[in-house]
């Protein structure tokens, strides 16, 4: 309840802030695109974002709260391409009360185009969790939408929830997100290298692109490029940024 109040307040001053982490492609090793991550801090400690997206769902404020994040990540998108660099894709992480909005689609759409960007520079990022949600029916319809607008639709943290093959089927997927808790152990742990090495075909047989999370040392990144993963984030690329330092990682990367 006080992290309610304090999160009110953050939001009238425009406290709750974005950070950006970059994904790259395994094959060209050239830079992909962003994850826009939710920064929050109360008396200079800073609130972990899941336990932020819980208050502010609690709230009532994550609609509210998702917008902003998503008209800084924009902005800072549109900024970069000013300065002449090539930020790519954005990524948003969205949960179901937003996709369940009636004007969320119509209000995302229009806030890229009006910073000069097109639905193809958008990535939609679910969970297991926000798929499996009581409404999944216009889950489902809104994620269809979002696709036909030409955004990609990322099914995150694959492989720890509940979600089964069947919705593989009947959700607009482009791109699997391997859960890191599976990468951190592909070098020495048979089982989480079966379990990638098998996420990535399966992905790859459905049609859908893949990406490996939280790869943190250069082993890792070879041995997911010898499995033939498409894309990587993580620590060993670089931390979730502000934006100047996103300028600058996007600057020594060109
Ligand atoms: O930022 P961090 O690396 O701690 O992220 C922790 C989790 O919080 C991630 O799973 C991420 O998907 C989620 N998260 C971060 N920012 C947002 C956001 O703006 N909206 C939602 N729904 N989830 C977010
Ligand atoms: O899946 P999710 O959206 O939660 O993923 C983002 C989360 O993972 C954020 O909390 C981010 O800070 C964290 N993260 C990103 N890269 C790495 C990494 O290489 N190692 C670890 N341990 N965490 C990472
Ligand atoms: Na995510
Ligand atoms: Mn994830």
């Amino acid at each position: 309840a006080v992290l309610i109040e304090k999160l009110r307040v953050s939001l009238s001053r425009d406290e709750v802030g974005v950070a950006l982490q970059p994904q790259s492609n395994l094959r060209s090793g050239r830079h992909e695109g962003f994850e826009a991550l939710a920064r929050w801090k109360v008396g200079g400690a800073a609130v972990p974002p899941l336990e932020l997206i819980s208050v502010a769902e609690e709230a009532g404020l994550i609609t509210q709260l998702s917008y902003r994040l998503i008209d800084k990540a924009l902005a800072a998108m549109a900024g970069f391409r000013r300065d002449g660099l090539s930020p790519g894709t954005i990524a948003f992480n969205v949960v179901a009360a937003q996709l369940q909005e009636p004007d969320f689609i119509e209000r995302l759409c229009a806030m890229v185009e009006a910073h000069g960007l097109s639905p193809q520079d958008i990535e939609i990022e679910v969970t297991e969790n926000v798929i499996l949600d009581r409404a999944a029916g216009n889950i489902a319809a809104a994620l269809k939408q979002l696709h036909k607008k030409g955004m990609s639709i990322a099914l995150d943290d694959f492989g720890t929830g509940y979600a089964s093959l069947t919705h593989l089927k009947q959700f607009p997927i482009d791109i699997l997100k391997i859960d890191r808790s599976f990468i951190s152990g592909i070098l020495n742990e048979k089982d989480d290298e079966i379990i990638v090495r098998t996420i990535i075909s399966l992905a790859h047989n459905l049609g859908f692109e893949v990406i490996a999370e939280g790869v943190e040392t250069i082993d890792q990144y070879k041995q997911l490029s010898n499995f033939g993963c498409d894309l990587v984030q993580g620590y060993l690329l670089a931390r979730p940024m502000s934006e100047e330092e996103s300028r600058a990682y996007l600057d020594s990367v060109r």
